[in-house]
């Protein structure tokens, strides 16, 4: 039997009217908006990835195709689609695609591997999946099959090739262009993004039409891009920051065009800066760092670019002064996240405050509590514990009852972990974080997590993963392991081991000490969270 455990996301009555009557919801959903986008920028370029240019009209019909294919292939309204696909041709057709046939993308991103893609799949209980052939040197094939067997309710997976044992041509679904959009409620859950989290388990981000329509547009506003613009796409295309801050959806609801790069390498993107005369782009700070010394040594013309937004992670004072004097653009700090809140500095603001703050949130309707670890709010100027709610920010995960309790407060804002200052001025920097997560290289892997996938090895008795201050990755893994009485194990052999359970590359511990028994307190055994302190002092903060 079909499971149907529709995702919802819901406001209060009197949130959702405020935001209703100011004009922040405009009662329009992702198909209409594909719609309304095609008919006033029709002939201009909306598209470059590889070989491939399309024009807004010819974008909108490779949707519709897209989404004929999919309804005919028996998916009905409000079916999920797990995506897990490169900065390729297809994403942006895909995606559109699934969406204007009033099915609900889940994004996957190229590097998950079959725990995550199952635990994406399972989660959401997906119909489908389309995944690429191949990317970075990875087949893709055998990964959807391992899906396929493994999720009862995924029936069909596609990918970006001829079709192959099990797996069908994504070619297959073009067919016969779906007219109009499947009329769905802007109010209902457009996508499923994963959170990074700090349980062993990632949550489901559900996003509504509504509420991220309007975090884009407001976003390209922010980041001044216009129909002129060219937006590039060097992050992976699944991650929020370059999907909607202002990313390549902010990009199209002007009428810019989009550039999508399979690699964010500066060699790559330079060229692409070059020939398509880039204006905007978006980089987390590690990725930043290698383009600016790149910058100094490039053959390529890089005059084009007028803003780089910068963001996922902390970016220091000194690293964001050399924006512009080694890129020779306006640097834009973002501080933003997947279940809604982003901040910007904006523009015109002055050098101080680009490049000392985190920026301001898109809203004035984003409403910010900072507490202390007791609930309590922080007086004026005093760090605390960001919660927030506002028109694009979620007031739960998908199916999470128990995370639910534990990120959202009364009044239904989310706490996000993000320990922050805020300035008399309303900008804010952030200083640190209460979650045990690693934030590496902007992507953030759970401490649990790893712990979990280390103690599967019959040799590691106990595992504690914790976050280690990192000069290019920002962050990096370092897992505390005792092992079992009379056992040994390598730490390449513990890595290889993390890996062939199936789990994204970045996930797998940077750095592995052995050490003895985790320490215990003189009142007794801590708590995970204070022995991951008590390691991480002892063995880095040597002073
Ligand atoms: C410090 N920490 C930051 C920043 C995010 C735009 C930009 C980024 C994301 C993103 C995003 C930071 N300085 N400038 O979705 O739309 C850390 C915080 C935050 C977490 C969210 C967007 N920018 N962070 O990074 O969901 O800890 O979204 O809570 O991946 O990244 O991570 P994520």
């Amino acid at each position: 039997a079909k499971i149907m455990t529709k995702p919802t996301q819901i406001w209060p009555d009197d949130l959702a009217a405020t935001y209703r009557a100011k004009g922040y919801w405009r009662n329009v959903t992702f198909g209409m908006w594909l719609d309304e986008i095609a008919g006033r920028f029709g002939p201009r370029l909306a598209m470059v990835a590889g070989d491939s240019r399309m024009t807004y009209a010819e974008l909108r019909t490779e949707a519709q195709r897209y989404a004929g294919g999919l309804l005919a292939s028996g998916l009905e309204p409000c079916d999920r689609v797990l995506v897990q696909l490169p900065n390729s041709a297809r994403f942006l057709p895909v995606v559109l695609g699934i969406m204007y046939a009033g099915l609900i993308p889940v994004y996957a991103l190229p590097a998950h591997r079959e725990r995550e893609v199952v635990h994406l799949a399972s989660g959401s209980d997906a119909r489908a999946m389309i995944c690429a052939a191949r990317h970075e040197g990875f087949e893709y094939a055998p990964l959807a099959r391992q899906a396929l067997a493994a999720c009862p309710a995924l029936k069909t997976a596609y990918h970006d090739g001829p079709a192959c044992d099990g797996v069908a041509a994504l070619d297959s679904l073009l067919s016969a262009p779906l007219a109009t959009p499947t009329p769905v409620d802007p109010c209902d859950v457009a996508f499923l993004q994963i959170s990074g989290g700090t349980t062993g388990f990632p949550k489901l981000i559900p996003r509504t039409h509504n509420d991220y329509i309007y975090s884009f547009e407001a976003s390209a506003g922010i980041c001044g891009v216009t129909q002129d613009s060219v937006f590039l796409t060097a992050l992976p295309a699944a991650h929020n920051f370059p999907m909607s801050s202002p990313g390549y959806f902010g990009a199209l609801s002007v009428g810019a065009t989009v550039v999508m790069s399979l690699s964010p390498a500066p060699d790559a993107c330079f060229a692409l800066i070059e020939a398509e005369r880039v204006t905007h782009t978006g980089l987390v700070p590690p990725l930043a760092l290698l383009w600016m010394q790149a910058a100094a040594k490039t053959g390529h013309d890089l005059s084009s670019l007028q803003v780089l937004g910068v963001g996922g992670a902390k970016f220091t004072p000194e690293s964001a002064a050399r924006v512009r004097p080694t890129l020779g653009c306006t640097l834009q700090q973002v501080f933003g996240m997947a279940e809604g809140l982003v901040n910007y500095t904006r523009l015109d603001d002055p050098d101080e405050v680009i490049v000392n703050t985190q920026g301001r949130p898109i809203s004035p309707d984003d409403e910010i509590l900072l507490l202390r670890e007791d609930g309590t709010p922080v007086s004026e100027g005093e760090p605390g514990i960001l919660h927030t709610r506002g028109p694009y920010t979620i007031r739960a995960y998908y199916n999470a009852p128990e995370a639910n309790r534990r990120s959202f407060i009364e009044g239904g804002y989310y706490c996000t972990g993000d320990i922050v200052k805020r300035r008399p001025d309303g900008y804010l920097e952030v200083q640190g974080r209460s979650g045990d997560h690693i934030n590496r290289a902007g992507e953030k892997v759970s401490a649990e997590e790893i712990e979990d996938h280390l103690l599967a090895h019959e040799a590691v008795f106990d595992a504690a993963v914790v976050a280690v201050p990192d000069p290019f990755l920002g962050e990096r893994s370092c897992a505390f392991v005792v092992t079992e009485e009379g056992k040994s194990v390598t730490p390449p052999a513990l890595k290889a081991f993390i890996r062939a359970r199936g789990i994204a590359e970045f996930k797998v511990p940077d750095q592995i000490i052995f050490t003895e028994a985790f320490e215990t307190t003189a009142v007794g055994k801590v708590d995970r969270k204070s022995l991951r302190q008590i390691l991480k002092d002892k063995h880095f903060n040597k002073e």
